[in-house]
């Protein structure tokens, strides 16, 4: 009995140790073409480009080379996170051909993705990294010349909300992303206080209560219709003389003409004052960035 017990006991063991997924170096990718290289164990590169020079670079200013982990232990540093890359905030000049060594110590998918470069040859405007499991994969871009903050960020769902977001800058940036962990404020902080915040609770309305709410409403209805039947007639007074005197000798299509042409330069006004009012809406600034 005691022997069986030891045999499940081993085969469990090894089991949960294969669980365990070993270290990947992911070179021999399959060119698909339009910089888009992967393999069958879940590594993948999008947008690499080695040569080709962005509009407005003379020649590649100059070659670096990084090296970024992905992982769930990068997000101790930041508090209410549960993943994150080991840096933050990356910065260099532009037209620089940049490699990037992307290594995920995770058990499981994470990206290094970048947006907002040139379309014209970048597919979608994105670089991407990609590596499911513990591995390394590496790819190569060259930068465009101007000054611009790109978002990093891994795009498997929630995972950028939970932490693994990053900022690169070429030369002096455009200002900080907001919700870079240690970097720029939250766009929604949590909250570590300890109130609780009142539900709002809705007591259900007596028989008595919601009679009386639909007389009231009835009321009101009713008060509403004959405000609007005083307005109209003391309108139709005031105007009857000043419109009878203008279409005073006119033929009945003459005074059906005018009076199309009152309702449509009432319509024109109307018009042009919710213009007015949707422009001045409008061009109040929307959201500021956070600060650093
Ligand atoms: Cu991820």
């Amino acid at each position: 009995m005691s022997k069986l017990l030891i045999t499940a006991l081993l085969v469990l063991t090894s089991s949960v140790v294969q669980a365990e997924k070993e270290f990947l170096d992911h070179t021999n990718l399959m060119n698909h073409g339009d910089g888009h290289l992967m393999d069958m164990d879940g590594g993948m590169v999008m947008g690499q480009n080695t040569d080709v020079l962005p509009g407005g670079c003379d020649k590649i200013a100059a070659t670096e080379e990084i090296t970024v982990h992905a992982g769930h232990k990068y997000s101790e540093n930041f508090p209410g996170t549960m993943y994150a890359f080991d840096k933050q905030e990356y910065q260099f000049e532009p037209c620089t051909k940049l490699t990037v060594n992307f290594i995920n110590d995770d058990n499981i998918r994470h990206q290094w993705m970048m947006h907002g470069l040139p379309k014209y040859m970048y597919p979608k405007g994105m670089f991407h990294l990609e590596v499911t499991g513990p591995g390394k994969i590496s790819g190569t871009l060259i930068f465009p010349p101007n000054d611009k903050t790109y978002l990093v960020h891994c795009d498997i769902s929630q995972h950028m909300e939970k932490g693994m977001k990053a900022q690169l800058k070429i030369g002096k940036g455009s200002g900080d992303l907001p919700s870079i962990p240690g970097v720029s404020a939250y766009v929604i902080q949590d909250d570590y206080s300890d109130s609780i915040p009142e539900p709002a609770v809705k007591k259900p309305l007596t028989a008595a209560e919601k009679k009386a709410a639909k007389v009231a409403t009835a009321a009101a209805n009713e008060s509403a219709v004959s405000g609007i039947l005083i307005i109209g007639l003391a309108a139709g007074l005031i105007l009857a003389p000043l419109l009878s005197s203008r279409f005073k000798g006119m033929a009945v299509g003459e005074v059906l003409n005018t009076v199309f042409e009152l309702i449509a330069q009432g319509i024109g006004i109307v018009i042009k004052l919710i213009v007015w009012i949707i422009s001045l809406v409008s061009s109040k600034k929307s959201i500021e960035l956070s600060d650093k």
